[in-house]
């Protein structure tokens, strides 16, 4: 019988080819894709977030977890297409125009995935037409805009005015994070949420998906 906690163990310690191990073993007893999601590779994938952002683990360990419960959604992914697994949302992610930067937002995307969530990575230096362009065409319900320099912090402003010009910001949440973001910026530019970190991102995103 496979033990769950030890699927979660495995994510949480980057353990690639044991996740892989347990996933199919899990699948070959009969196990719904929704209860290997939901009881193991998300619970690994969540403790990592609560570490992270309580700097019991840093960037290399998140970034190794992250790709052991990617190999182990591989696997799944079939199962949870064949079983209709709805996710929780639809996120397009993205860093801004102008910024390179994409450690951060990789880490918020794999976060979110980690928590269930569809995640559309728009890339870096991505303009606000792709983010209007993935709310219109893929029915994103909430965009993630990530920045890392202080000169690149305005277009976000500008990616939010673009939006209201293209009538989509009525029907679409927005979140900003990155190391010069702050709350107040957040707040100046009438963003719906900012998140300090990765885990934070998740749990800002629950609140914004179901508000
Ligand atoms: Co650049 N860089 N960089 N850089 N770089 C900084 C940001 C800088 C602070 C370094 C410094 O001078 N001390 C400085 C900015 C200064 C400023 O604006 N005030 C800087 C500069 C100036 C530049 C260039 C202009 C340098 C040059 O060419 N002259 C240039 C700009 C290029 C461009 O973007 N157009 C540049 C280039 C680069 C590299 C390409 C070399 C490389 C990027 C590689 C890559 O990302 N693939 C790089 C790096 C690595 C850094 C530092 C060293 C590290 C950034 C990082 O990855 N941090 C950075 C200095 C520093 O921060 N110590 C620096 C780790 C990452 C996990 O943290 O991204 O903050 P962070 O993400 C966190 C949170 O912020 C949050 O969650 C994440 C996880 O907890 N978060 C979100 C992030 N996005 C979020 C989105 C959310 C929610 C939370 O919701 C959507």
């Amino acid at each position: 019988m496979v033990d769950f906690q030890e699927l979660a163990d495995s994510v949480y310690g980057g353990k690639k080819d044991k996740v892989e191990e347990l996933v199919k073993a899990a699948i070959g007893e009969g196990h719904s894709a929704k209860e290997i999601l939901e009881e193991g590779l998300i619970q690994g994938m969540n403790r990592i977030g609560i570490d992270f952002k309580n700097n019991r683990v840093y960037v290399p360990e998140v970034l190794i977890a992250a790709r052991a419960m990617k190999a182990g959604m591989t696997i799944l992914r079939p199962r949870i297409v064949e079983e209709k697994v709805e996710p929780k949302g639809r996120v397009a992610i993205g860093t801004v125009k102008g910024d390179l930067h994409d450690i951060g937002k990789n880490l918020v995307g794999m976060m979110l995935e980690g928590a269930g969530y569809e995640v559309i990575d728009l890339g870096v230096d991505v303009a606000p037409e792709k983010f209007i362009q993935a709310n219109k065409e893929k029915g994103v319900g909430l965009i993630g805009m990530s920045s890392l320099l202080t000169t690149t912090m305005l277009a976000m402003r500008d990616a939010l005015q673009a939006f209201e010009q293209a009538g989509i910001r009525e029907n679409v949440k927005v979140m900003v994070g990155g190391a010069p973001v702050t709350q107040k910026w957040c707040d100046e530019i009438g963003a719906d949420g900012y998140a300090p970190d990765a885990a934070s991102a998740v749990e800002l995103a629950e609140s914004l998906i179901c508000a």
